[in-house]
């Protein structure tokens, strides 16, 4: 909640995806009221960011608030976008809405060498919160998993905001083998971060990721989002499938060979578009087959009188390679890794660096100046850290 889009925020787009993230999350608590759940968990990033304007948190304190009514237990932790300083909690607003009694916040926190975990216990279960513990993910997993061995056994579920990438490595996620450290441990993992449903392993999962109830961005049209409904008793679970703004995604590949064919190819094309007035948003990739011009201001304004709520068209010819662009886990973020994997002046330590880059496009995005500049500094330190190893060797 309270994310909303770069440009005016007086535009109709702007107000309507503002209220989205508001609107998901009335669903599932209208959802958890119907179901009559016991408890409901969010492995972090409930905001947005850390900071917040007054609208956000009197919103949200009143959705909780209406589970609060209904006696669910709330059970939430950090995610990278309500993240705080470890040792700041003050900085983070889950520690307001847990000291309104609104919501329970399990943790735990790294003193005198070791791990120390505090949960949360209600009705017959341990509720572990292990926050977002970022590059430190597998290692605070493996840590927790070693305490569980030396407690009595008893119904666990943990959170954190984490997830599998095996193959992918990308940032902030963890290998099936971290996970399987839980495995016969906890009843239940609920895993966050990556914005689509998952869960692991294939037979008898115990990790699962509902996905984000909205799309954060549109890179995630057509992945599968909801919530799932997991009885603690028959360790049975469901997964509810949830609606997010009405969108069309496509690709045409234009039989036009000049503008004028065009014009009347894309009038007629959008014609047959399920456009719902003021509500779809339409993406569109055109692939030309000789080249000419195409005016792609004109042609969203001409979605836009068509009713969509906002169009953003993409032009490609035949010299580009045409790519499936509906396979989630294949995005930019790959292809930048095998970039720089490639690149020689970050040494061994690649990862290090496609972290640290990862981080600064999502600061430079949320325009969090500070983290910028902190991730920055850091990535500095190490570069000048690996030339230093290097003049060693
Ligand atoms: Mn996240």
């Amino acid at each position: 909640m309270g994310r909303r889009p770069t440009g005016p925020a007086t535009s109709d787009f702007s107000r309507k995806r503002y209220e989205d993230y508001f609107s998901a999350f009335a669903r599932i608590v209208n959802l958890a009221i119907s179901e009559k759940v016991d408890a409901v968990l969010i492995a972090g990033d409930l905001f947005e960011r850390r900071e917040l304007i007054p609208d956000v948190v009197e919103r949200a304190e009143h959705l909780l608030q209406q589970l609060h009514n209904e006696n669910i237990e709330i059970i939430v932790i950090e995610g990278n976008h309500d993240n705080f300083t470890p040792g700041n909690e003050a900085e983070s607003w889950l520690m307001y809405f847990s000291n309104k009694e609104l919501l329970k916040r399990p943790y735990y926190y790294f003193k005198d060498n070791s791990y120390h975990f505090v949960p949360i216990g209600y009705k017959d279960i341990n509720f572990y919160g292990l926050g977002y513990p970022g590059a430190m993910a597998a290692e605070t997993i493996s840590a927790f998993a070693e305490f569980l061995n030396s407690q009595p056994k008893e119904k666990n579920v943990v959170l954190i905001h984490t997830a599998i990438s095996d193959g992918l490595g990308f940032h902030d996620s963890v290998p099936k083998t971290a996970i399987d450290l839980l495995n016969n441990k906890v009843i239940y993992a609920a895993g966050g971060h990556f914005h689509y449903h998952s869960k692991y392993p294939a037979s008898k999962p115990f990790f699962f990721i509902p996905g984000s109830p909205e799309y954060w961005d549109w890179g995630e049209i057509g992945q599968k989002k909801g919530v799932i409904i997991f009885d603690t008793d028959t360790e049975d679970y469901r997964f509810i499938q949830l609606e997010q703004r009405h969108s069309i995604k496509l690709q045409i590949k234009l039989k036009a060979s000049d503008s004028s064919t065009f014009a009347t190819e894309f009038d007629d094309f959008i014609s047959s578009l399920d456009i719902i007035p003021g509500e779809t948003i339409v993406i569109m990739e055109l692939w030309q087959n000789s080249n000419f011009f195409v005016d792609l201001t004109a042609c969203e304004a001409m979605l836009m009188r068509k009713g969509a709520l906002k169009s953003y068209i993409y032009l490609f010819n035949n010299s580009s390679v045409f790519h499936d662009f509906t396979n989630p886990t294949l995005g930019v973020e790959q292809i930048e890794r095998d970039l720089i994997s490639g690149w020689k002046s970050f040494g061994k330590d690649v990862e290090t660096a496609i972290t640290s880059l990862n981080k600064l496009k999502d600061y430079q995005r949320e325009n969090e100046e500070d983290r910028f500049i902190e991730t920055f500094d850091s990535l500095l330190e190490q570069i000048i850290g690996i030339r230093e190893t290097e003049i060693e060797d």
